[in-house]
């Protein structure tokens, strides 16, 4: 898979992408990242990338021209062949279901977004998919970027051993996961729960999944009315 990133701040997305499991499999071939400056697509002497919004208010929004020349120089000669993703608080939220589907694509440019937003005809006319890693505001659309590149790299061939794959199943089965212990059996007198050292599988998954459900329904009561 392909993936570029057009940001403002390239240093915010370069050392968290290239340690641990994103640098292995960019090594390995499996991923080729490119993170790529914004103001390098200005023409102006002052590489300007934003401007005052019309209509007045707060802030500074960014201009369409640089976004659209960086986006059309990137983007494959195939249409379709590259998915435009604008990383913004505004976008549909970003869960596992999105990272799969994500890591079937061959081609991702994401645009990561600053200020108070990008000038609309950016979305409307470029952008095919507007993504929010949550329900708060960033300094920065680099910070965003890290995290779904992450979230999607870690799902393609290759990347991680399967013992991971069983991981996102219980993800995607609808509840967190159960409690986890190892070694001490007890620490500072607190001890590991007698089942998990019983031996008994039949046991263990039934108390896994009791655990399971208490948890879900103590941190995410959401997931349980789905
Ligand atoms: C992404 N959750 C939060 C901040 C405006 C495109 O417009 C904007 C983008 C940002 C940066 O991204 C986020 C974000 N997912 O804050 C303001």
């Amino acid at each position: 898979m392909k993936i570029d990133i057009v940001t403002l701040f390239p240093e915010v997305c370069r050392a968290p992408l290239s340690e641990s499991i994103m640098k292995r499999a960019q090594k390995n071939g499996v991923v080729d990242l490119h993170i790529h400056n914004l103001r390098d697509w200005t023409t102006d002497k002052h590489h300007i990338v934003d401007d005052a919004p019309f209509g007045g208010g707060q802030g500074m929004v960014m201009k369409p021209e640089p976004i659209f020349s960086a986006v059309e120089e990137l983007r494959s000669p195939r249409n379709k062949e590259s998915k435009i993703i604008l990383m913004s608080p505004a976008g549909r939220r970003f869960d596992q279901q999105t990272a799969a589907q994500l890591s079937g694509e061959s081609h991702l440019i994401i645009i990561c977004g600053h200020y108070e937003g990008v000038d609309h005809r950016v979305i409307e006319h470029l952008v095919d998919l507007e993504i929010s890693i949550g329900d708060y505001v960033l300094t920065n659309g680099a910070i965003a970027a890290v995290v779904l590149v992450d979230a999607v790299v870690r799902l393609l061939p290759g990347v991680l051993g399967h013992e991971q794959s069983a991981v996102d199943d219980s993800f995607s089965g609808g509840l967190l996961e159960a409690p986890q212990y190892t070694r001490p059996a007890e620490f500072r007198g607190w001890k590991v729960p007698g089942v998990l050292l019983s031996g008994n599988h039949a046991e263990i998954e039934k108390w896994r999944r009791e655990q399971a459900i208490k948890r879900t329904r103590e941190n995410r009561p959401d997931l349980l009315r789905e």
